[in-house]
């Protein structure tokens, strides 16, 4: 383990600076203070923002369905994609797209997806924000290996990673696995993405994300955007190399060691704003409600999204859920911040502007190309029998005097045994190493603080906010949530419910970087 620590660190400062045992973090001047990380400048011309076609990834049709659920085959593999205008641009795709497809399933009825690997490294599937048992929630070492890998563990678990990986108890398949997803929990907006141990940054960068959406009967009785009028919106940057190629500052770019060059060990963040993976789209819609269904699918990179220009009377951002599913009630937003892999749904009224009129979603913590996200265009009038009701759902507040256990957790750069990286209360993520053991349905309070901005990710159970530094919730931290946004040197309380499942989880920062680096630890319920 010790062995496993000092080569990931390196991978984080690399050569000099890291033989020397000298860490500075870089903060990007660029982002300013909005994000942790150094930003890629594409090579290659870039389209004009708000000059290509809004797009939605496809929903995935079952394979079949039955008494035991709906089952879904997805085959991840490398194709071509057309992300810039006439270039082709290399990816790494479920079932060769970039966003994957969507899975559009219902609370409670198990859903089942076979994952074949047809690419040249080990995968691992993680549904983020599913309540889903530790077998099938995508572990780091959990590999599914290439199709027609010989010797199937023996060559990848040794080959190249010097036994790095070596964990006992992983379970590794060959091929093709199926996850299986019982989704015993609200309805709400998920997406599913690699989770590969060390490797799921560039793997996400290549193109390994998409949605899972799980609806219920109790948001389906809502007067809500539905349909066409429902849209998810994956917000996702990148940068282009000269002839195309998605850029990614990887040591190893054929992914078989880990770890980025220097300077991007805080974050990798680009200059092109993808959405549903077009840079910068124009979407035409009716004057009417619709549903954005928001994600920072990013690896690093913060947003303050905002309609510019902003409706009468503001407050054009009406939010009614986040990553657990509905809010109680809608809060009206100006802006919104995203941190990566956060979700926020809200409702837009179209109807607030004219038919002809221009609307821009933008990011008003990004710079030049940074700045813009996507414009919808009202292009035509239409019926609108939506409403946002007063009175969404139910979100019983957990209480802090039902709590078993108060546990502190540091998110930090951090000096181990001579060498800097990313950690966790000073220890960086092993298989073996557990950070927090929790008894099943039991109750417990964790005080996160952090360096820099850490997006702190629990896997199985979603959690509330109960304060951060002396005050209370932020405006963004309302229901449940699985990511929480926690910034530079601040400290912020949950309170979760271990319930669900027992086994081994992870817990994380989701800047995919830090996350990479070892700034991740095993939760295991019993
Ligand atoms: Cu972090």
């Amino acid at each position: 383990m010790r062995r496993l620590s000092r080569r990931r660190f390196l991978g984080v400062l690399g050569g000099a600076a890291a033989a020397a045992g000298v860490g500075v973090p870089f903060v990007s001047g660029i982002a300013g203070s909005t994000s942790t990380g150094e930003q890629l400048v594409s090579r290659v011309p870039l389209p004009r923002p708000y000059t290509l076609p809004f797009a939605v990834p496809p929903v995935l049709a079952p394979a079949r369905s039955d008494a035991a659920g709906d089952h879904y085959e997805i085959v991840q593999r490398a194709a071509k994609a057309e992300l810039l205008p006439g270039v082709p641009t290399e990816i790494w795709g479920y079932n060769g797209i970039f966003p994957g497809p969507t899975i559009v399933s219902h609370s409670g009825r198990p859903t089942v997806v076979r994952h074949r690997n047809e690419l040249p490294v080990p995968v691992v599937v993680h549904l983020h924000g599913g309540r889903t048992p530790s077998s099938d929630d995508g572990y780091p070492t959990d590999l599914l290996m290439p199709a027609g890998t010989p010797g199937g563990r023996q060559h990848h678990m040794s080959g190249g990673h010097e036994g790095r990986m070596s964990d006992p108890a992983a379970s590794i398949s060959t091929g093709e696995r199926d996850y299986r997803y019982p989704l015993q929990q609200r309805a709400a907006t998920l997406w599913y993405h690699d989770h590969r141990m060390d490797f799921t940054g560039p793997s996400v960068w290549r193109g390994l994300a998409g949605f899972h959406l799980v609806g219920d009967a109790e948001e389906n009785a809502l007067p809500l955007p539905r349909d066409e009028r429902d849209l998810p919106l994956m917000i996702a940057d990148r940068a282009f190399g000269a002839d195309g190629s998605l850029l990614y500052p990887s040591l190893d770019p054929t992914l078989a060691r880990p770890g980025v060059q220097a300077a991007y060990g805080s974050g990798v963040l680009g200059d092109v704003i993808l959405v549903n993976g077009v840079p910068w789209p124009l979407a035409e819609v009716s004057a009417t409600r619709h549903r954005l269904r928001l994600l920072n699918a990013s690896n690093a990179r913060r947003y303050r999204l905002a309609l510019d220009p902003p409706p009468p009377g503001g407050g054009g951002l009406v939010q009614i859920g986040t990553d657990g599913g509905l809010l109680e009630q809608p809060v009206r937003h100006d802006a919104i911040d995203m941190a990566p892999a956060q979700r926020y749904d809200v409702v837009v009224d179209f109807g607030a502007y004219g038919v002809g009129q221009e609307v821009t979603l933008v990011n008003q913590f990004g710079t030049g190309s940074t700045a813009d996200v996507m414009r919808f265009r009202v292009a035509r009038s239409g019926r609108d029998d939506t409403r946002i009701p007063d009175r969404l759902s139910r979100v019983p507040r957990l209480r802090p005097a039902d709590a078993l256990a108060t546990r502190t957790m540091r998110f930090q750069h951090d000096d181990v045994h001579g060498m800097t990286g990313w950690t966790i209360n000073g220890r960086p993520f092993a298989p073996g190493l557990v950070h927090a053991r929790a008894r099943l349905d039991s109750v417990e309070i964790w005080r996160l603080t952090s360096d820099f901005h850490h997006p702190v990710h629990l896997h199985l159970a979603p959690f509330q906010v109960l304060s951060r530094g002396n005050s209370g919730p932020g405006p963004y931290d309302l229901g449940w949530k699985d990511t929480l946004d926690l910034q530079p040197a601040e400290q912020a309380t949950i309170i979760v419910r271990f319930d669900g499942y027992t086994g081994r989880y992870v817990f994380h920062c989701h800047n995919l970087e830090h996350e990479d680096m070892a700034m991740m630890g095993n939760l295991v319920v019993f």
